[in-house]
């Protein structure tokens, strides 16, 4: 069964595309402008999330799948790779769905959402920067001993907070006085996989030249 998510280039659909990349899962790439939310192969973005927001999975059935989270652990499920799908029953399944929710709820929305985008003022985007510092300490003492989020692998909550890492800087956060979460982040960024998407989806961004985010 094939099945296609709507990526627009950099966004946090790219997360899924790190996770499908990492546990071998083939699936389909739909391209979209998330700036006028046009899909490349026509139609709009509307038709398929009518929030107009990735991620959002489209099966061969017409049927949806949306909310990064819920895509992420999805793809994860579909994995015939060793060690990579994981099980409910598995001890740390809940605590790998917790990062996902910690990376949804206190980077992705709380954060990203407002520096992002225009409905703030520039004094509230720097007062939400301001709760980026308690987040990465919080982040850097769990990695202080740990390779990966969870377990000795790499799973869907690595690929949510390596997708947030992606655009950090252009959000102008600065995780640099955080030694295990920076070592953390180029272990990420540098597994050649991921490495590989970011490259081509920079690449797609200026093509379909979204300039949705600020210094790419
Ligand atoms: N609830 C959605 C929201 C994700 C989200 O904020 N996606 C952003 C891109 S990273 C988006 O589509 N923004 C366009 C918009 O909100 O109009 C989810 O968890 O997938």
């Amino acid at each position: 069964m094939t099945t296609t998510l709507m990526h627009a280039p950099l966004t946090c659909s790219l997360a899924a595309r790190f996770v499908a990349a990492e546990g071998d899962v083939p699936l389909e790439i739909a391209f979209l402008n998330l700036a006028t939310k046009e899909l490349e192969r026509g139609g709009s973005l509307y038709d398929i999330n009518p929030l107009g927001q990735v991620s959002v999975l489209q099966f061969e059935d017409g049927t949806t799948l949306t909310e990064t989270s819920t895509v992420l652990l999805y793809l994860q499920s579909l994995s015939e790779k060793t060690g990579f799908r994981r099980d409910p029953s598995d001890v740390d399944y809940f605590q790998m769905v917790r990062w996902i929710a910690f990376c949804a709820t206190e980077l992705h929305k709380q954060i990203f959402r407002v520096v992002f985008y225009n409905e703030a003022t520039d004094d509230v985007k720097d007062r939400v920067r301001d709760l980026a510092p308690q987040r990465f300490e919080l982040l850097d003492r769990h990695l202080a001993d740990r390779e990966f989020l969870v377990g000795d692998s790499f799973s869907a909550a690595d690929a949510y907070l390596s997708w947030f890492f992606v655009l950090s800087r252009n959000a102008r956060l600065d995780e640099s006085g955080y030694s295990n979460l920076v070592a953390y982040r180029d272990r990420m960024l540098a597994r050649p996989k991921i490495a590989e998407l970011i490259e081509s989806d920079r690449l797609k961004d200026r093509e379909l030249d979204q300039r949705i985010i600020p210094g790419v």
